[in-house]
């Protein structure tokens, strides 16, 4: 089978677990091409012979004050479609990649060309961005147009039912995670650089957004920090960065936090690590979380949309309310007092991080793909002898 794969190219989650996706099908035999306007950045970490990248070129002209992204990405995959005939398109974020495919099987249908497309939901395309009113129209007829509509969690799915005009079922495929490449390693020699006098290792890793509450990160380390010895390492870069920044040195605790900025090697980092923090306002998934969780990491987040899928309130972690820092700070300090209880939490984390491990899930997705093929070819036929 020949997927293509649309998605951004970007350390967001989307991103992420679309790269993550196309490497496992591709493991498994399938030839992967990905459309997208950058090579995606976890496919930068190794060679996979079955996996084929077709760039989304936007070309300039003075007049565009806005260069039609859209209108590229819809050519770059009538052109990838048809040349290396592809089976089928898997939409990761639904804005515009829903409405690019939606525009590019218009036109390949005058010939007879066209496939099926299957858009997967991730989270701020519904929560935030899809929402609002100068997008909805679109989103709402491009997500009805897929042959098949995902969502990363029960929570999403719930959500995008609310907000738009779903006419058609939408399955839940949880975001998964490759335990061979996230687990934890021995990396003691950070440990012992970052932390000499054995501190215990608080870590962050998001895109820096307002919607990840990075100030809120900061606010609970010091709680914990006034409790026993800690640092903490925030990775990741965006628009709240230097906010954070600033403010980590107004309340003198700068030094004992890195700002590590974006990096690929995340499984490294969380190999050190003893707890990770997620205070986010929404979360359709946590796939960053997960990521932790599957190196053993116990997770302090919000209980905001999707994040009580993964993180178990008194087992792999704690949720609290969005805001409420004092209550995840206690919790922290609960957490990273005492020796024992940090190992027991630890194992929990890794356990139920096993639940989410792509073999579980990849099987999912193959059999949407091998229905929507077969449903779309069948529709196809009855159409023509009519
Ligand atoms: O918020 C991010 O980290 C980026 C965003 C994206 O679309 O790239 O992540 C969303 O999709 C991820 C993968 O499915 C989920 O794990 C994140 O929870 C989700 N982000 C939000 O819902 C805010």
């Amino acid at each position: 089978m020949r997927i293509g794969i649309v998605c951004y190219p970007t350390f967001g989650g989307s991103g992420v677990l679309a790269t993550e996706l196309g490497i496992a099908l591709s493991d498994k035999g399938y030839e992967v091409h990905f459309i997208t306007y950058e090579q995606p950045v976890r496919l930068s970490q190794g060679f996979h012979p079955n996996i084929y990248f077709h760039e989304v070129k936007v070309p300039t002209y003075p007049l565009f004050d806005f260069p039609p992204y859209e209108t590229a990405l819809a050519s770059t995959m009538v052109n990838v479609i048809v040349n290396q005939k592809l089976d089928l398109l898997h939409l990761h974020y639904a804005i515009p990649h829903a409405s690019a495919a939606y525009f590019a099987r218009q036109i390949l249908k005058k010939t007879g060309q066209d496939i099926p497309f299957i858009t997967t939901l991730h989270g701020t395309d519904i929560t935030l961005v899809g929402k609002d009113s100068t997008y909805a129209p679109v989103v709402t007829f491009s997500i009805n147009e897929s042959d098949a509509i995902t969502a990363v969690s029960d929570s999403l799915r719930e959500e995008t039912l609310r907000s738009f005009e779903i006419e058609k079922a939408i399955e839940v495929v949880p975001n998964f995670v490759d335990v061979k490449r996230f687990h934890q390693t021995d990396k003691n020699h950070f440990k012992q650089m970052l932390a000499p006098d054995g501190e215990r290792i608080l870590v962050h890793v998001s895109n820096f957004r307002s919607v990840k509450r990075v100030h809120d990160v900061v606010k609970i380390f010091s709680a914990v920090k006034n409790e026993l010895p800690a640092k903490l390492l925030m990775i990741g870069d965006g628009p709240d960065r230097q906010s954070v920044e600033d403010m980590a040195r107004g309340m003198n605790i700068y030094g004992d936090i890195r700002f590590l900025g974006k990096q690929e090697q995340i499984s490294e980092i969380l190999s050190i690590a003893d707890l990770f923090l997620l205070p986010s306002q929404t979360e359709s998934f946590g796939l960053s979380a997960l990521e932790a969780m599957a190196c053993g990491v116990p997770v302090i987040s919000t209980n905001a949309g999707g994040l009580q899928e993964i993180n178990v309130h008194g087992k792999t972690g704690y949720l609290s309310d969005v805001g409420d820092t004092d209550d995840m700070a206690r919790h922290a300090i609960e957490i990273l007092r005492d020796d024992d209880n940090l190992i027991h939490f630890k194992k929990a984390a890794l356990a139920h991080a096993r639940k989410f491990e792509k073999q579980h899930i990849i099987p999912m997705y193959e059999e949407i793909y091998q229905r929507v093929i077969a449903d779309y070819s069948a529709n196809k036929k009855v159409n023509c002898c009519f």
